[in-house]
């Protein structure tokens, strides 16, 4: 179930078998992929450029773009990965767009291998989600069978395979690096960039890296034309997308939407915060952005908007918390899970991470100092930009904007030492 403004991605989600074939070709389905294999494979590039989009996976980088960094073609292969590692707290737009309709996914997957030249494209999907990987798995049969994928597609002449990969369960592999090793047979670990995957990515040959909703949006592109996507959202944050509501909210669930929307219009659609509650604080991109409070229900869900008030529009994973929410307990959760995920590849992640969970836990606990929420300030600054890749600086952007918005919280959770009350140079003073 999803409610929507903008019925593409999830129009056909209600439909009896929605993830059929038969149910996704009767609503329109592979009208795209027709229409791009008529198209210069460098045509349907640019209509991509020319739309906008952006990746939908967290960075927001432009997909277009993207595409156009691969290399010149020198008669090796180039390949497509599909990021279906999904695993950021709060994130839980991706395996209900593959459930439910995961033929848009493939029809995406067949598109974007014909732009871009890639005969073998590979989907890698998080370990945890047996029933996806099944879902996903039946579809390309089915897609196969009915001759989308193979040899001489649609008589085409275009020959494309897709692999599906099962990850096994580690945060890190959504990281597009760690996530080529992993599909490599290797362990999970983030490679230095630049070289870029665009230049050498899988087994280094050049390779585009993209999200499943990123790749789910490109049939409806393709077939409604850049101009049409843009005249969605914003001027630079075209189209639109999934916003997944969790936490205090009276419907929760994944709700399309134009980007530009703001929660208070989410909230209105969704039953608003559950009845009797007041909005306390709230994740606009999952638990790796900066959180924001009641203070920003009418920032637009754009990137630029959200940037400019502190924060990241990420995956739009708008995590809810009332008032009956420890800000302490919920940052302290999320930092024993980037503590736990941590590839351990870079010290300010593996050790940062650690010392950041003992302090917030003895604060937590009530036995923290106030020198604590300094040492955690500096702990984070030490983090920031200096870790290997994204994770190190995601963890710690919960705290920093927790300790903004909800300092008092964190001084609660401390204990003024006796030798602090009491110190022994004063003690003639008593
Ligand atoms: C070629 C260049 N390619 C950039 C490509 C790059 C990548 C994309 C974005 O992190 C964020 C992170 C999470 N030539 C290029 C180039 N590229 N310059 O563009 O790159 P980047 O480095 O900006 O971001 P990233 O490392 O992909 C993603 C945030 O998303 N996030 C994500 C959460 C969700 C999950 C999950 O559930 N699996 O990860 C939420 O906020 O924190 O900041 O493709 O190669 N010159």
């Amino acid at each position: 179930m999803a409610t929507t403004l903008t019925p593409v991605l999830t129009d056909t989600w209600d439909a009896d078998r929605s993830w059929s074939l038969a149910t996704y070709e009767d609503a329109g389905g592979y009208r795209g992929l027709r229409r791009a294999l008529g198209m210069q494979a460098g045509d349907v590039v640019t209509m991509v450029k020319d739309s906008g989009l952006r990746g939908r996976g967290g960075a927001g980088f432009p997909t277009g773009m993207k595409w156009g960094f691969l290399p010149a073609p020198d008669g090796g292969p180039r390949y497509l990965v599909v990021n279906a590692d999904e695993s950021e707290p709060g994130t839980c737009k991706d395996t209900p767009l593959m459930m439910a309709s995961p033929q848009l996914l493939i029809e995406g997957m067949i598109i974007t291998s014909y732009a871009i030249g890639c005969h073998h494209a590979f989907l890698y999907v998080r370990g945890e989600i047996l029933h996806v990987y099944r879902r996903l798995l039946h579809a390309i049969e089915e897609a196969r069978a009915a001759g989308y994928l193979g040899t001489d597609i649609l008589g085409s002449g275009f020959d494309l395979e897709i692999t599906l990969h099962s990850g096994a369960g580690a945060y890190i592999c959504g990281e597009e690096t760690a996530l080529l090793d992993s599909l490599e047979g290797l362990r999970g670990q983030p490679r230095l960039k630049p070289p870029f995957p665009a230049v050498a990515g899988l087994y280094a040959r050049p390779t585009v890296v993209n999200n499943v909703e990123s790749i789910a949006s490109v049939p409806s592109i393709v077939q409604g034309g850049s101009d049409w996507f843009k005249s969605m959202g914003t001027e630079r944050s075209s189209g639109y997308g999934l916003f997944s509501l969790s936490g205090h909210v009276t419907r929760p669930g994944q709700y399309e939407a134009p980007l530009g929307i703001t929660l208070r219009e989410l909230l209105e659609m969704a039953g608003g915060i559950r009845e009797g509650h007041q909005l306390k604080f709230w994740t606009p991109g999952g638990s790796s952005t900066p959180i924001f409070t009641a203070e920003h229900l009418d920032v637009p869900l754009d990137y630029e908007s959200v940037g400019a008030a502190g924060s990241m529009l990420g995956t739009r994973a708008l995590q809810i918390f009332d008032e009956t929410t420890s800000v302490v307990r919920a940052v302290t959760r999320w930092t024993e899970f980037y503590k736990h995920e941590s590839c351990g590849k870079c010290t300010p992640c593996r050790e940062g991470t650690y010392w950041l969970t003992q302090v917030l836990q003895r604060i937590e606990a009530g036995q923290g100092t106030l020198a604590d929420i300094d040492l955690l300030l500096d702990l984070c600054d030490n983090i920031l930009g200096k870790a290997f890749c994204a994770l190190g600086d995601g963890a710690t952007s919960p705290i920093t904007s927790a300790v903004q918005y909800f300092r008092d919280e964190f001084v609660a959770g401390t204990h003024t030492p006796a030798d602090v009350l009491f110190p022994p140079e004063h003690s003639s003073l008593f």
